[in-house]
C-alpha cells in the first residue's frame, strides 16, 4: 500500500517555515530541534525534510544521500550535544515510533535523541 502522507503535519509545516521551531542543527535533507515536550534533559528530533510518513517509508523510498545525511545528522546531533558514549558514562537513546501501536503522534519520520541523565532500561 502507498504511503500517505498529510502535507499539513506540524513537522511539514515547521519544515515550510509556518511555525517556528528551536533548531539545533541543519543539513542539507535533515532538520533536528528541541522537543516542546522534553522529557531527558536533552531531548532533540531529528527528521528528514523529505515528504516520509514513518522509518519503513524512509527506509524503502528515500535516496541514499538522504539516507545517509540522516544518519549523519543524528551522530552529528549527539556529537554537539556532547553525549558520545565515553568514560564518563554519557550515551543516549534513539527512538523512532512508527505507526498505531507505537503511538506515533506526528505522522512524518522523526528520531527523538534522549540524553543527559540515566534513561533506565529499555521500555517495551
Ligand atoms: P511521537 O514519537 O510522534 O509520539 O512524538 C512526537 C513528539 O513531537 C512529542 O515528543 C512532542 O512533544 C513533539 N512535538 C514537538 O516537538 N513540537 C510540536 O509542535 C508537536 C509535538 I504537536
Amino acid at each position: 500500500m502507498p504511503y500517505a502522507y498529510d502535507t499539513n503535519n506540524i513537522f511539514a509545516r515547521i519544515l515550510r517555515g509556518e511555525i517556528p521551531c528551536n533548531k539545533v542543527h541543519e543539513t542539507p535533507h535533515s532538520l533536528a530541534f528541541r522537543d516542546i515536550n522534553p522529557q531527558a534533559p536533552a531531548h532533540v528530533l531529528v527528521i528528514p525534510k523529505g515528504a516520509y510518513v514513518c522509518f519503513d517509508h524512509f527506509a524503502a523510498e528515500a535516496t541514499e544521500a538522504e539516507i545517509v545525511d540522516f544518519t549523519r545528522a543524528v551522530g552529528q546531533v549527539c556529537a554537539m550535544l556532547g553525549v558520545t558514549p565515553g568514560a564518563d558514562g554519557a550515551g543516549y537513546r534513539l527512538l523512532a515510533n512508527s505507526g498505531g501501536d507505537a503511538h506515533q503522534e506526528v505522522p512524518h519520520l522523526h528520531i527523538h535523541i534522549f540524553a543527559g541523565r540515566p534513561l533506565g532500561p529499555m521500555l517495551a
